[in-house]
């Protein structure tokens, strides 16, 4: 099973639906819903639970991931346990001016976006259950900090995240919403690149899943398609399991460059087109097989 985190219902709901509470203490948090982290509370148990997951995702990322999210990933030096933020926020200041903020969970989209567009990464201050270890509703620190936060000392990946949180102000006045989240689940948690040695995975939701790491880059079932601004934006997504799609990236500056324009126009041209299935190959699309470069 996968450990993509699914929407959030509750007190955040981001998907419209609120039927299940969410795991976080939302109880004693700031106006922009970030906590202290608690580090110090953390057990050796909790520490022993994050080397273990860490050490498993490791391994499989020579073969799977993109170059830059490993040597990222290895500048963190975050294998021991699970991370103290304020440490970690002094090392990614220094690389690109982000910095982390502790929260309880899933926000509210309008709380993210502004987060994000102030160079604030938001990570979950709990780590899941033992008996979570390969499936998690909700995103917990190991998704939120192993996944996210290494392509944050990325300067072009921050930067096309910090534009991306800009233009959140813009989706909530256009309609637009629902088209930045597509956004972000195809192009930062399920997002594959093209590299000489073949396509490799850099999103945090399928690098912090150790069945999806394998399963984007190996299996025949999905479909891989080129990046296309307008084709993401219109295709819906799963939620409770691998994703049909996966969108592939010529380069992180590619993404960058997509989000250096108004989006208002696009959404009301969107609005007048039907909506595309997640499971679905498009005319007109770039289609990656498996083993091989676009045909
Ligand atoms: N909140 N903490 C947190 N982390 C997320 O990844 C997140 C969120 N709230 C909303 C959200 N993601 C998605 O709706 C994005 O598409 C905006
Ligand atoms: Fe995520």
């Amino acid at each position: 099973m996968s450990s993509t985190p699914v929407k959030a219902t509750g007190p955040v709901d981001t998907t419209g639906k609120s039927d299940t509470p969410l795991r976080g203490d939302y109880s004693a948090m700031a106006a922009d819903y970030t906590i202290p982290q608690g580090w110090d509370a953390i057990t050796a148990e909790e520490h022993a639970r994050w080397r273990t997951l860490y050490d498993r995702q490791s391994a499989l990322l020579p073969r799977y991931a993109a170059p830059e999210f490993m040597a990222c990933l290895a500048r963190l030096d975050a294998r021991d346990g699970v991370p103290h933020f304020g440490r970690a926020s002094e090392v990614l200041d220094r690389a690109t001016g982000w910095t982390l903020v502790a929260v309880p969970g899933l926000l509210p989209n309008d709380v993210f976006f502004n987060h994000l567009a102030e160079k604030r990464f938001p990570v979950t201050n709990w780590i899941r259950r033992a008996d979570e270890m390969d499936y998690l509703v909700e995103p917990d620190v190991f998704h939120d900090f192993f996944g996210h936060v290494p392509l944050l000392m990325h300067p072009v990946f921050a930067d096309y995240l910090q534009a991306y949180g800009k233009k959140g102000a813009e989706a909530e006045a256009h309609g637009g919403l629902e088209r930045l989240a597509r956004l972000y689940w195809y192009m930062v948690e399920f997002g594959l690149i093209s590299t000489p040695q073949g396509l490799r995975a850099y999103g945090a939701g399928m690098l912090s899943s150790r069945g999806e790491t394998q399963y984007c880059i190996e299996s025949p079932q999905p479909n891989r398609v080129g990046f296309d601004l307008e084709r993401v934006m219109r295709t819906r997504y799963r939620i409770d399991d691998y994703q049909e799609t996966y969108f592939v990236l010529d380069s992180f500056e590619q993404l960058f460059q997509a989000t250096a324009r108004d989006f208002a126009p696009l959404y009301a041209k969107l609005a007048g087109l039907p909506d595309l299935p997640a499971d679905e190959v498009q005319p007109g699309d770039k289609v990656f097989t498996v083993g091989r470069q676009a045909a």
